[in-house]
């Protein structure tokens, strides 16, 4: 059997940060490499006919699979002989039928059939009055964009005419974001509110049971559910119209439709409606003429745009907005924030303030129209929404459902769809991370900048998104859109008072212990000093204590946000306190060796058992071992089974086997640890031998056998300051 040969290829292109794809599609050695990491620009390098120098090839690129291997063959797959069966080790043909078998993603639950192309915008009116948006500053501005036209109700296959609204979602690309314009070429909508979408979209698709008709309105269902939706009226006027039926994308209208917000810098508001106005004007079909077309060619308006594109006839809009104020929305005999109402341009012209250009075809369907998403709520500084409940939850919804088509959180970092501007944050990992933040700032606050490491980005109050708090009479008080936490909140110390004062003394030196162990850990002297000036707040002698423990000197007192109030101390915050005198859920260990008296061990297992408690029998060996009266089998060895796995311990073992057992590390250990952790000791009169070498002294807990059950599994505190410093 030939043996298949991996060699590396000596001049692989050049990758970066470890990115390297082979775009498909691209061309004759096409390969697309991405740059970026961590909120770098995002850019794509193209290489077309790239030589690999070999000299093989002619210019064209080495066929690879998919982590680089150079493929021999790519007509047959490896068998056995040749009339023989197809081997399973056959990685290329395994990795070809894979990749194939997984191409398609679930097309958009509305929109699914679309056509996308780039273009850039330019702002031909600075609006600074209107907008702080950066776009709009300065006429000339510019940015890339990404736009997809749409019809709503057919799959990703369905013809590009039938009657029925035309999406318009644009992306510009902006220096400070995304911003996402979702819109429509109608300027109203079916319905008032969310909650009544799915029940549109259901109702206008195929019907459930049938499957059928495909991209069409004309049916049972849409007409039931538009004429119990009298608010669907006026869309269905428009929808109606030729405007659902139009001769060429480059032709229609479009509009945000929801009442949005402007915001300029000294923070005031205005309403704002989008318009996209095309230069070439609107033209329509007659539906006989639609309905041919769709026979003719079903990709009527997708290869329009593409043809025209590629022969250079840019479609061109010009982006107009009506801009009013709440006296002017308060006037009018409808609600602004009713998406199913239009503002007459005669009420209130169009101020044109930008140009959009289409300017290339996508170099591929899938990576780029297919993949982009769009968001409502991917809006920009000096842009914001207002309370128009569809929009409202257009914004959960676009977030939502990329989750479910792109089956990743970390969507944004496909390329049509990350920003162009740097962007830099603490989310971290997911499905199809691509990007490999370094340093371990992934959490802010944080003060690793001051030790000198990377502490990542922090939030910018000057220039970042700021959601207007709302002016009219259903934002005002606690209506208002604020991101701030009410007075009392400030108070951060109080009950972390009252929970420390609320402990027994030794449940104070447990949490002053912990604090020691803890902040030794950290390398950070500045971290381990802030807390410190923080306990202050809490407890002064906590404080102390800890500052002793680390022997570190006591910093200043942390100012308190705002200062904190004893409380009166709670018992019942402490565990101490109420502790429950009880063998229920407990576990008892009984030891036992060869000759101990299997009486006085049953007795006390009876016992304990009927008190609710749980027994092992623990001894030097599994056994069966003989003892006084029988034998007795361990329930575990005494090496494995150490007395931190008990709540209480007994021993009951014959004098010779104490001082053998005297003489074991292991047993020595298990005394000295239950001692250690405060835990009932009940011993017999041989056992005092490996007390004495344990350590363990006679005081409380430290009972004889036939005193167990009065002590139970209680732990005997007292006994803390001698196996530990509690100071
Ligand atoms: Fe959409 N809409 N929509 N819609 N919509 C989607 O998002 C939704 C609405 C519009 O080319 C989906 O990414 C809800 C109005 C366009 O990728 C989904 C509501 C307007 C596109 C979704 C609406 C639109 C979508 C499906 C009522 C005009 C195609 C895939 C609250 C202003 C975008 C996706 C593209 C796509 C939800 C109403 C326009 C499911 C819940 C009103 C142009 O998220």
């Amino acid at each position: 059997m030939p043996s298949k040969t991996r060699k590396p290829a000596a001049d692989a292109p050049a990758t970066l940060n470890g990115l390297h794809h082979h775009a498909p599609g691209a061309g004759r050695g096409a390969q697309r490499e991405r740059i970026g990491n961590g909120g770098e620009l995002h850019q794509e390098v193209e290489h077309r006919g790239k030589r690999d120098g070999s000299g093989e090839g002619d210019g064209v690129a080495h066929l690879t699979d998919n982590f680089g291997h150079r493929i021999a063959d790519n007509q047959n797959s490896l068998r056995a002989g040749v009339r023989g069966p197809t081997l399973l080790e056959d990685f290329v043909l395994r990795e070809k039928i894979f990749h194939f078998d997984h191409e398609r993603i679930p097309e958009r639950i509305v929109h699914a059939r679309g056509s996308g192309a780039h273009g850039v915008f330019e702002c031909t009116k600075a609006i600074p009055g209107l907008t702080s948006a950066s776009i709009f500053q300065k006429k000339g501005n510019t940015c890339p964009v990404f736009v997809r036209f749409s019809t709503v109700a057919g799959g990703a296959g369905s013809v590009d005419t039938p009657r029925d609204v035309r999406g318009f979602a644009v992306k510009l690309y902006t220096d400070t974001g995304n911003w996402d314009l979702v819109g429509n070429n109608i300027p109203v909508f079916f319905i008032q509110d969310a909650m009544k979408f799915p029940d549109l979209v259901h109702s206008v698709k195929m019907e459930a049971d049938r499957g059928f008709p495909q991209a069409a309105s004309a049916h049972d269902t849409f007409w039931d559910f538009v004429s119990l939706m009298p608010e669907s009226m006026h869309m269905i006027m428009w929808a109606m119209s030729d405007r659902a039926i139009p001769r060429s994308l480059r032709m229609i209208e479009g509009f945000g439709v929801h009442t949005f917000r402007f915001v300029n810098a000294k923070g005031e508001s205005r309403f704002v409606k989008f318009h996209w106005r095309p230069l070439l004007g609107m033209a329509s079909t007659t539906w006989d003429e639609a309905c041919k077309i769709a026979g003719g060619d079903p990709d009527f308006h997708r290869r329009d745009l593409f043809e025209a594109i590629a022969a250079g006839q840019f479609p061109q809009w010009d982006l107009g907005v009506q801009v009013f104020d709440e006296a002017f929305a308060a006037k009018q005999p409808y609600d602004v924030l009713d998406a199913t109402k239009l503002i007459p341009e005669e009420d209130l012209p169009l101020q044109i303030v930008g140009r959009l250009t289409l300017n290339r075809n996508v170099s591929n369907f899938f990576a780029e129209t297919e993949q982009v998403a769009f968001l409502p709520s991917n809006v920009i500084p000096g842009i914001d929404f207002s309370n128009d409940p569809l929009l409202q939850g257009r914004l959960f919804s676009y977030l939502d459902t990329q989750k479910s088509r792109l089956g990743t959180t970390n969507f944004h970092q496909i390329p049509i769809n990350a920003p162009k501007c740097p962007f830099h944050n603490f989310q971290r990992d997911g499905l199809m991370q691509t990007l490999v933040p370094t340093g371990r700032a992934n959490y802010e606050p944080n003060s690793l900048a001051a030790a000198g490491e990377d502490g990542g980005p922090r939030a910018c109050p000057e220039t970042g998104f700021t959601s207007f708090r709302g002016d009219d009479e259903h934002s005002s008080g606690d209506h208002q859109k604020l991101r701030v936490r009410a007075p009392l909140f400030a108070d951060h110390y109080s009950q972390a008072r009252l929970f420390y004062r609320s402990q027994t003394a030794n449940e104070q030196a447990h949490i002053a212990s912990a604090l020691v162990f803890e902040l030794s850990k950290v390398s950070l002297d500045a971290v381990r000093t802030r807390v410190l000036s923080r306990l202050r707040n809490i407890d002064e002698d906590l404080a102390a204590r800890v500052a002793k423990g680390l022997g570190a000197a006591l910093p200043p007192k942390a100012k308190a946000a705002r200062e904190p109030v004893d409380m009166k101390p709670s018992a019942k915050l402490s565990i101490q306190k109420n502790a429950k005198a009880t063998l229920q859920g407990r576990k008892v260990a009984i030891l036992f060796a060869e000759g101990s008296d299997r009486k006085a061990i049953e007795g006390l297992r009876q016992q304990i058992e009927a008190a609710g408690g749980n027994v092992a029998l623990v001894a030097p060996k599994i056994g069966p071992l003989k003892v006084k009266g029988g034998t007795l089998k361990a329930d575990g060895q005494l090496a494995g089974s150490p007395s931190v796995m008990f709540d209480a311990v007994a021993s009951i073992l014959m004098p010779d086997q104490a001082k053998r057992l005297a003489l074991d590390g292991a047993c020595v250990q298990w005394f000295m640890d239950a001692y250690a952790h405060c835990k009932t000791i009940a011993h017999c009169e041989g056992t005092k031998l490996i007390l004495a070498r344990a350590g363990v002294e006679p005081g409380e807990g430290v009972v004889p056998i036939e005193g167990f059950m009065s002590v139970g599994t209680a732990r005997h505190w007292a006994r803390e300051p001698k196996v530990r410093d509690l100071a």
